[in-house]
């Protein structure tokens, strides 16, 4: 048992929630509402931010890596996203391999590669980019495609996403990013993003990657048209997934940017950004890591929500697109000594790590 915390919870609700976390027992559906609608928001920081501190002390860890969005161009429409071109747009693209493994300078330790769903990018094409970066940079882990990505893919191409896989994971892939999630709900889906992988689909195949060897993230695209109980649901899908495979190794809640698409006026304000942080660290029992992605965040929010349960600020990224298209505030990519002084102004210490959480030797 964990001491007492000296002041009381102004919500009963939290106090039985924490002694819960303290004996290890596991939060439910109706906690989870809980958590989402208590008026004590600094009561429920406080809890996961013990829960932090218990997993991984004062440690906060960060990576130095490039987003590399390789093309806009994508056969969907989904309501939330403005990063999205036709082929023939005028500001449609597709980078050049050189431009893509030229982003990948001495110190960098992770490619987070996605794009659109290109319709004419044979798969020999992705297997050609992995190789391309793999030769350019051997020491740079490849984390690439989401779910979604993988899913068109499999059905353009009409190849089971498991050779898929293999042959990517052959070419150098190392890890899956955790988007196109978005909200595992039909009802939103519906509205939002039909035609993109089911949450079935994406659960399904982030478990075939697990099978394959190759560790996933996962994410939840939040503060648009989604309820709260919707939220709840979907993290309790992805604990189930982690409680079968053991394959996730980070959950990144990432925080709307409207952008022009008047889903919904501005982002979520910021005490709904720390609050779904801590749900998520308490909810998510099975889950190493919970990132405060400050691209969607915002440096400063993301800094406080070092406080409120999260443990990895992402990394320095570089030329990120999808949430500056969208109109995120945040700098377009933020250098080593940013990304350190942001932890250190949350009184954490910061460590790098690299694209799989294992340890980078530190130097200032
Ligand atoms: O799949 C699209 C989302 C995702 C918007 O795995 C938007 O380490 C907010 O997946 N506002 C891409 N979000 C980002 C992503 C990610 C980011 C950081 C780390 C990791 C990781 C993954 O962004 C998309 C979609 O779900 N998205 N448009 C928008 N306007």
């Amino acid at each position: 048992m964990q001491a007492a915390l000296t002041t009381a919870f102004r919500d009963h609700r939290l106090a039985r929630i924490r002694d819960k976390v303290c004996e290890r027992r596991r939060l439910d559906f109706r906690d989870g509402l809980a958590l989402f609608d208590t008026p004590d928001l600094i009561g429920l920081g406080r809890i996961a931010s013990e829960e932090k501190r218990r997993r991984t002390g004062d440690r906060v860890c960060f990576v130095v890596n490039r987003h590399i969005n390789y093309s806009n161009v994508c056969v969907l429409t989904c309501r939330f996203c403005e990063f999205a071109r036709k082929r023939g747009d005028p500001d449609a693209y597709l980078l050049s391999f050189e431009e893509i493994v030229g982003q990948l300078q001495p110190g960098v330790r992770e490619a987070h590669v996605v794009g659109g769903h290109h319709p004419d990018l044979p798969l020999q094409w992705y297997v050609n980019m992995l190789r391309a970066i793999r030769a350019h940079a051997p020491e740079v882990q490849i984390k690439a495609f989401t779910a979604s990505e993988l899913d068109y893919l499999a059905r353009r191409w009409k190849t089971p996403v498991e050779e898929i896989l293999a042959a990517f994971r052959d070419a150098g892939l190392d890890a899956l990013p955790g988007g196109g999630a978005e909200v595992f709900s039909d009802r939103i889906r519906r509205r939002l993003f039909r035609g993109k992988a089911s949450a079935g689909r994406w659960l399904q195949i982030h478990r075939l990657a697990h099978a394959a060897g190759i560790p996933t993230n996962a994410s939840l695209l939040y503060g648009h048209v989604e309820t709260t109980a919707e939220r709840v649901r979907h993290l309790l899908m992805l604990r189930d997934l982690q409680d079968e495979t053991g394959g996730f190794l980070a959950f990144i809640p990432l925080a709307y940017q409207p952008g022009t698409t008047k889903l919904v006026a501005r982002p979520a304000p910021a005490p709904d950004d720390l609050r779904t942080i801590a749900a998520a660290r308490l909810l998510l029992d099975n889950f190493a890591h919970v990132k405060a992605y400050w691209v969607m965040l915002g440096e400063s929010i993301a800094s406080v929500a070092l406080n409120f349960g999260a443990d990895d600020l992402d990394g320095t990224i570089g030329r990120e697109r999808i949430a500056h298209a969208a109109g995120a505030g945040s700098a377009a990519g933020l250098a080593r000594s940013g990304i350190v002084r942001l932890i250190e102004e949350a009184g954490m210490t910061p460590v790098e790590r690299d694209a799989l959480y294992r340890t980078v030797p530190f130097h200032a």
